[in-house]
């Protein structure tokens, strides 16, 4: 409450005198303890760090093309930053703590204002500590209408998470750096849901179209989907429209931080089971969203979708001529790396898990001083991931898009974030057009703050 007060105050002090009227209208995002229901009934609650109250944070839509502001204000004990993933956005407002700004002190405010060139499905969530802050619910969907949207009954949000809770007590389990997880896969859950809930359900009619907007929010679980009861069609990745919408035949793969949107038609009948089944661990399909089906929208389904429209300026060109950047990922559990820079030091694999670092992006862990590469403005560029080690990583670059180079020179959809398999070599394209420093991260987020984060210079 001091806190709150604290943050009131000083605005008040400032509004008049330094900022534009419309300033003191400036809608806030709260970063606040709170408490909710995440385990079932009869479970205790579970204390949270939230935007706004709510696990997780308030959606928030805007029209593609306007400008989206939001006054960060911190009432937590930690110090915190907000990361908008995956807009184009201007690199003073990307969040990042230590690189784009400095992190926002308990009791104070960060005003993030910043324009909107891409309809999606994008997701806010929280960039200093984030292994930590993230998992204990800093994050919310960021939704960017187009300004014809497409022809649907319902736009549904379907945030997915996991939580590693504490049954007897309701608490997270209060080890987010464990060096065994962040050595590993990272930190899996015990308990997933949707929209903050394990039990989360959607009420349809038959052959009604929704729009189901996926996102994974969870810190390092990757999340294998499919649809029962519903004819579905993949029409946007990571917030960018497909050229044509793929139909739905078989498992979904969402990694950390990636989304999906899907237009499904609702094809069971009343009283049928219908909804988003995920593989669980024990490699049984378990429902994540429970679709019922009352009454009919329709006496047939309608046919293929059209695509989404395309976002401005995408097309990624001169991709022949561009040199290619190697990026190995090295290290973890029973692999290792040889050696690598760590705080502007070479160090061997045991001096480097002493320091509670355990990867490496192209023999650097961690942040150095000089970015991995330096692009000039227009620049197309090629980065070739190369997995060395025996874990999956769901690679993130900040404030632009790429599109995977495929072996026979082909290009994939356009991304933010893809998954590379161990062993598996993959090579991103993409034109640098956006100035500034901008983030290059492994988003299993004990992968990230233990060495799997270097950064780019556009210039
Ligand atoms: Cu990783």
């Amino acid at each position: 409450m001091k806190m709150t007060r604290r943050a009131f105050c000083a605005g008040l002090t400032l509004a008049p005198l330094a900022r534009p009227v419309q300033a003191q209208d400036m809608p806030l995002l709260t970063a606040r303890a709170a408490t909710v229901q995440l385990a079932p009934d009869g479970y205790p609650a579970t204390p949270v760090w939230s935007y706004d109250g709510t696990i997780p944070g308030p959606v928030i839509r805007a029209a593609q093309g306007s400008r989206l502001q939001r006054r960060l204000v911190n009432t937590l004990e930690v110090p915190t930053s907000v990361h908008w993933h995956g807009i184009r956005i201007d690199n003073a407002m990307d969040g990042v703590a230590g690189l784009t700004q400095n992190a926002v002190p308990p009791g104070e405010s960060f005003h993030y204002a910043f324009d909107l060139p891409d309809a999606g499905t994008y997701w806010y969530h929280a960039h200093t500590n984030s292994m930590e802050q993230v998992a204990r619910g800093l994050s919310g969907a960021l939704i960017i209408e187009e300004a014809t949207p497409p022809d649907v009954d319902r736009d549904e949000v379907l945030m997915i998470d996991d939580w590693l809770l504490d049954p007897d007590t309701g608490l997270f389990v209060d080890d987010f750096a464990a060096p065994m997880t962040r050595s590993h896969g990272g930190q899996i859950g015990n308990l997933v849901g949707v929209n903050g809930r394990y039990d989360y359900r959607l009420p349809a009619r038959q052959n009604e179209r929704l729009r189901l907007r996926l996102i994974n929010s969870a810190n390092a679980q990757i999340f294998g989907l499919k649809l029962e009861g519903l004819t579905g069609w993949t029409v946007a990745l990571d917030g960018m429209p497909l050229d044509t919408p793929e139909p739905v035949t078989d498992t979904l793969v969402l990694a950390p931080a990636q989304r999906m949107d899907l237009i499904v038609d609702v094809t069971a009948e009343e009283g049928e089971t219908a909804g988003l089944l995920f593989a669980s661990a024990d490699d049984t399909w378990r429902v994540l969203a429970e679709v019922s089906v009352e009454g009919r929208a329709a006496s047939v389904p309608r046919g293929a979708p059209q695509p989404l429209p395309r976002n401005p300026g995408m097309e990624v060109t001169g991709i022949d001529s561009a040199s290619v950047l190697e990026m190995p990922l090295q290290g973890g559990a029973m692999r290792g790396v040889e050696s690598v820079t760590f705080n502007g030091q070479r160090l061997g694999w045991q001096e480097l898990v002493q320091k509670g670092q355990f990867w490496a992006l192209a023999g650097q862990a961690g942040l150095g001083e000089t970015p991995f590469t330096t692009l000039s403005r227009g620049e197309t560029a090629r980065i070739r991931m190369t997995n060395d080690t025996i874990f999956p990583h769901a690679m993130h670059m900040h404030g632009m898009h790429f599109r995977v180079r495929k072996a026979d020179g082909s290009l994939g959809p356009l991304r933010d974030t893809v998954l590379v398999m161990p062993n598996e070599t993959t090579e991103t394209a993409f034109v640098a057009d956006n100035p500034g420093k901008w983030l290059l991260h492994c988003h299993m987020l004990g992968h990230a703050a233990s060495g799997m984060t270097n950064w780019i210079m556009v210039t």
